[in-house]
């Protein structure tokens, strides 16, 4: 793949929309340097995913956070680890409790954990050691606006991104907001490990169109497995 100046991407992969032969499973695709999909890597144990996802939001339950710009976020969000990503009037924050309840967040689900080795393993990074899970809830029009991840301590360590439920399509862009865009569709199962020399690109998702899920019902989850500190 190349790689233009701005840190766009060119030279984009065909066959991005279909899969007549089924044979996304098992297969490691670079989106740009450092950038993996693994198509599929975690569909045999979605449903252990999305009880666990349950176990977490019945202790803190999904919210649409507003941002330090006062807009509200069209996504719901919870978190599970030792912190959470979450908004104050200061801005974006790593919290070891929960505003909503003052307790800590739930902790990180043993089937999360070990997804996050197998991930890491696979797209050739060090073992994830992450210590905090961004769990994300779109309904059909949710989005997410372009952005960097870049409120985690340790931005050596990778992201460890899973799909679930509804199909998405993801954004990926350059170190710059203006800078090209290129798109990717992900399906439920899909595993996106995100780091290195692209940990900071700018990213985001489509608004969601409308379906049903077999297992996730109306909506798509994202979790996000992160070192954040
Ligand atoms: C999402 N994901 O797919 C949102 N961030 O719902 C992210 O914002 C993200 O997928 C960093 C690395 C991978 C990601
Ligand atoms: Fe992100």
């Amino acid at each position: 793949m190349n790689e233009s100046a701005s840190g766009g991407l060119t030279g984009w992969t065909p066959g991005l929309f279909d899969d007549p032969t089924g044979s996304r499973k098992g297969a490691r695709i670079e989106l740009a340097p450092d950038a993996y999909l693994l198509p599929g890597l975690a569909s045999a144990e979605a449903a252990e995913l999305f009880e666990a996802i349950g176990v977490v939001a019945a202790q803190s339950d999904f919210r649409h956070l507003v941002t330090p710009g006062g807009h509200r976020m069209s996504v719901a969000m919870t978190n599970c680890g030792s912190v959470g990503w979450t908004t104050n009037e200061r801005g974006y924050v790593y919290s070891p409790n929960d505003p909503a309840t003052g307790r800590p967040w739930p902790s990180i689900p043993p089937a999360f954990e070990a997804l996050g080795r197998r991930a890491t393993d696979l797209a050739g990074f060090a073992p994830l050691s992450a210590n905090a899970c961004v769990v994300n809830r779109y309904e059909p029009g949710s989005r997410l606006t372009l952005h960097q991840d870049k409120d985690e301590q340790d931005l050596t360590q990778p992201i460890v991104s899973v799909s679930l439920g509804l199909p998405a399509v993801f954004l990926l862009g350059g170190f710059e907001r203006s800078a090209p865009t290129v798109r990717r569709k992900l399906e439920h199962g899909d595993v996106v490990v995100w780091g290195g020399a692209s940990r900071l690109r700018f990213h985001g998702v489509l608004p969601i169109e409308s379906g049903s899920h077999p297992l996730c019902g109306p909506y798509r989850y994202n979790l996000t497995f992160r070192a954040a500190r």
